[in-house]
């Protein structure tokens, strides 16, 4: 069957608020929790800074987004710290040279977060900041001036500090009502400008990451992971419907950190372990936002860590009411589940278990797994019937700049190319795909490690772990090569596979 992408398919590239905008306190912004976190490595953790009660400095690891401080401290940026976040590659600067460049590139989509603390500096504040308010409209008039539509997510890992502070984050049932303010705000605001939302980003983390490192997870901290989750879980459900009052022509979609999860053996303890995994990592938040209620298997993964969950009659209505249009999902590699003792075992960040010994991994230890990716777009349409996004995949690499200031990034592209193939087998396969935005269609900063080295972009910036450079923006061959695929919609890289590249 010939392999192609249906007429109208949406071609760009996504990146997220605190990791690309910078200017952390311009123009009434308040703090997240990125902007008191410094930078880590592959086997280096970041860490959130903090000030004790008795006045002492100190930092816990974190994992980006799920840092806990103790009693009586408050997050606080400390001197002789560098938070690489801070600057970002200064896209609320240069916006308008990047959208000109993703525009150079072809694109008819563009993902991007909204910073809810540009909008309520801490999350809850009576009226929205105009500044805030102003940049975002200037961005996304931005686009439309060259027909790219914005794919907007409302949330990526970037809480008000002050919430997390002042309420403990997402375990307080009252973030609920200040998300659904936000969301409603820049849902009046931009009802014009923009048509797609996604509600939280890689909302299924929370409980993943428990997983992926949590031998020693307790009970308290699942119970914790659960009632944060069931929170947002109704936060996206009642903006949605608030949403779709506001323009009924909005389109919702969750977001997936989509990982492909393969048993270890034929063992049928493998097997069984495998199949809770999906559940408890994939399904999990999916069933949720696509069906409207909790798995049958959800009793099961509640009971094993003693969760009690406080779910009201009002929360199942809403979550019933509020579902999403589309599912989308981010995806750069799969992981292998035993229950066997390995020693081959994947070291890198955030990816742990076994080795696959069928395939390549990077330097920070991801699994180059494209036929996980159809695997996954085949699994999940099968199981809700909603068209799909990719709303990220990509290579984090290290790029060497030429005398030239040339970046021969091949092993980049043939990354890409490798998952648009796979796409197109899924789509031929009966999928209904209908938008891919890569990782970072420019470098920014890892959400992962806070590292400027880890990159992921067409477009290289000129700024390095130490946040020294120019922040120049250049093109790299990637970026040329993108720009073909997407003037043939997909053709390019199709062929390319099929011709052997
Ligand atoms: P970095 C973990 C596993 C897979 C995707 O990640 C992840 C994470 C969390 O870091 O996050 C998504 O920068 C996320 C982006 C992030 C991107 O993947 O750690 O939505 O914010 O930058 C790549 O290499």
């Amino acid at each position: 069957m010939k392999k192609e992408f249906p007429k109208g398919f949406l071609w760009g590239g996504a990146i997220a608020a605190n990791q690309a905008e910078g200017a952390y306190n311009v123009d009434g912004r308040g703090l997240v929790q990125t902007d008191v976190t410094t930078g880590g490595s592959v086997d280096k953790p970041r860490y959130a800074t903090y000030i004790d009660k008795d006045g002492n400095a100190g930092k816990l690891s974190s994992m980006g987004h799920t840092a806990k401080l103790p009693e009586g401290a408050t997050f606080a940026i400390l001197e002789d710290e560098y938070y690489p976040n801070h600057e970002g590659v200064d896209f609320y600067h240069r916006y308008k040279e990047d959208i000109k460049l993703f525009a150079e590139m072809g694109y008819s989509v563009f993902r991007l977060s909204i910073s809810w603390a540009r909008i309520f500096p801490n999350g809850d504040d009576k009226e929205p900041n105009q500044a805030g308010l102003d940049f975002y409209r200037s961005v996304f008039e931005e686009c439309h001036k060259y027909g790219i539509e914005p794919l907007v997510s409302i949330w990526h890992f970037d809480t008000p500090l002050s919430l997390e502070e002042r309420y403990g984050g997402w375990t307080d049932r009252r973030l609920i009502d200040f998300y659904v303010t936000y969301a409603e705000t820049i849902f009046r605001e931009y009802k014009d400008l923009v048509t797609y939302w996604l509600t939280f980003n890689e909302i299924n983390n929370t409980v993943m990451f428990l997983d992926m490192f949590g031998d020693k997870a307790s009970d308290h901290e699942y119970q914790e992971a659960y009632q944060h989750l069931h929170h947002q879980f109704v936060a996206s459900a009642r903006a949605i419907k608030v949403g779709r009052d506001i323009n009924p022509d909005f389109k919702f979609g969750n977001m997936i950190c989509g990982i492909t999860f393969y048993p270890g053996t034929c063992d049928p303890k493998d097997i069984l372990e495998n199949q809770h995994k999906w559940e408890q990592n994939i399904f999990y938040c999916g069933d949720v936002q696509a069906k409207g209620r909790y798995g049958s298997y959800a009793k099961r993964l509640w009971k094993e860590r003693n969760v009690e969950l406080n779910i009201t009659e009002e929360d199942q209505k809403d979550l019933l009411e509020g579902t999403i249009d589309l599912y989308t999902f981010s995806y750069y590699m799969s992981s292998v589940v035993t229950t066997h003792e390995v020693e081959d075992k994947v070291s890198g960040n955030f990816s742990l278990g076994a080795k696959n010994p069928y395939l390549t991994y990077s330097d920070w230890g991801w699994a180059h797994d494209p036929m996980g990716l159809q695997y996954y777009l085949e699994k999940i349409y099968d199981r809700y019937e909603l068209p799909m996004m990719v709303v990220e995949n990509g290579l984090g690499a290290v790029d060497t700049v030429e005398e030239d200031g040339s970046i021969h990034d091949t092993y980049r592209i043939d990354y890409h190319r490798a998952h648009i193939h796979a796409m197109a087998e899924a789509i031929a396969n009966g999928v209904d795909l209908v938008a891919y935005t890569t990782w970072g269609c420019i470098d920014l900063v890892s959400a992962g490690t806070g590292e400027m080295r880890k990159r992921y972009g067409f477009i290289y910036v000129d700024k390095d772990d130490a946040g020294n450079g120019t922040f120049d923006r250049t093109p790299k061959d990637s970026f040329y090569w993108y720009k073909e695929v997407l003037a043939t919609n997909g053709q390019k890289a199709i062929e390319e596979v099929e011709s052997g590249q």
